[in-house]
């Protein structure tokens, strides 16, 4: 016990890294480049398998830079049609469901979103391989872990790169549900090229009356950011689940 305690490997507050990830994100990377969007062709599945791994393998997992994963991004640019992109912020499943009856799509549809969706990762100073016992948590650790820049880094290019009319579902059962501390509201919303109009969606849970409107605070203060970068911008709230879901 005493030896297991002070490997340092139990040392975070997070999830551990997900059993073969190595393995896991060959199979996805696979299984994507040839059935699921082969036209938006990135065919080195190896080489992506191994920018992702070196980007953080045997370094400090509370010292993870976007430069990190510079040379993972150019291997697959995440990009999307114009008129296609669907963002998201505490919706995620509503969201996903919602681009896929309409065939929009979200950053997990694109190669990078879809191989890190769901896992979890972190190395270990020193060490050839992930640290399965434990990673950093954003709040009780540190805000500059592996997986949390990750995300950022990937949804920076992401934003900087949708164009024509983009949409974002946000959650009309929260207080704000335009949330300024958010990855869709630090990084998405303020990186969004001038040409772009968004469209907001919020939708609350059935049954209960919404928390939040597009007239409301925390969706003005969404307004006075892409007004600033002279982003376009329609709001539509009071929307149920189903309502938003089906055709209305
Ligand atoms: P949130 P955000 N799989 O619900 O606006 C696992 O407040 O912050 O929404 N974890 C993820 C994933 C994923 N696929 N994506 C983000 N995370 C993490 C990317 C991340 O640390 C999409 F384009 C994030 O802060 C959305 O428009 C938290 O889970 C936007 O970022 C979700 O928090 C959603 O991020």
């Amino acid at each position: 016990i005493y030896k297991w305690h002070h490997s340092g490997l139990n040392r975070w507050h997070g999830r551990g890294s997900t059993a073969d990830f190595q393995k896991i994100i060959q199979e996805r990377c696979d299984d994507y480049t040839q059935q699921i969007r082969p036209r938006a062709r990135s065919g080195n599945c190896q080489g992506i398998q191994q920018a992702f791994t070196s980007a953080f393998i045997s370094k400090d997992p509370c010292k993870a830079t976007k430069e990190d994963y510079k040379p993972l991004l150019d291997l697959a640019y995440p990009t999307v049609p114009c008129d296609k992109a669907v963002f998201w912020s505490k919706t995620k499943e509503l969201a996903h469901e919602y681009a896929k009856r309409r065939g929009l799509l979200t950053l997990e549809d694109t190669l990078l979103g879809s191989l890190a969706d769901g896992l979890s990762w972190c190395g270990e100073p020193g060490s050839p391989d992930l640290n399965y016992q434990s990673c950093p948590d954003w709040k009780k650790d540190c805000r500059t872990n592996y997986f949390s820049v990750f995300w950022e880094a990937l949804s920076e290019r992401f934003a900087e790169n949708v164009c024509g009319t983009v949409q974002v579902v946000l959650n009309g059962s929260i207080e704000n549900a335009f949330d300024k501390m958010s990855i869709f509201g630090r990084v998405e919303a303020p990186n969004l090229s001038p040409t772009v109009t968004l469209k907001a969606w919020l939708v609350h849970d059935p049954g209960k009356p919404p928390s939040d409107s597009c007239s409301g605070p925390s969706i003005k203060e969404l307004e006075s950011i892409l007004n600033q970068r002279s982003v376009r911008f329609i709001c539509r709230d009071n929307l149920s689940r189903d309502q938003f879901l089906g055709s209305f």
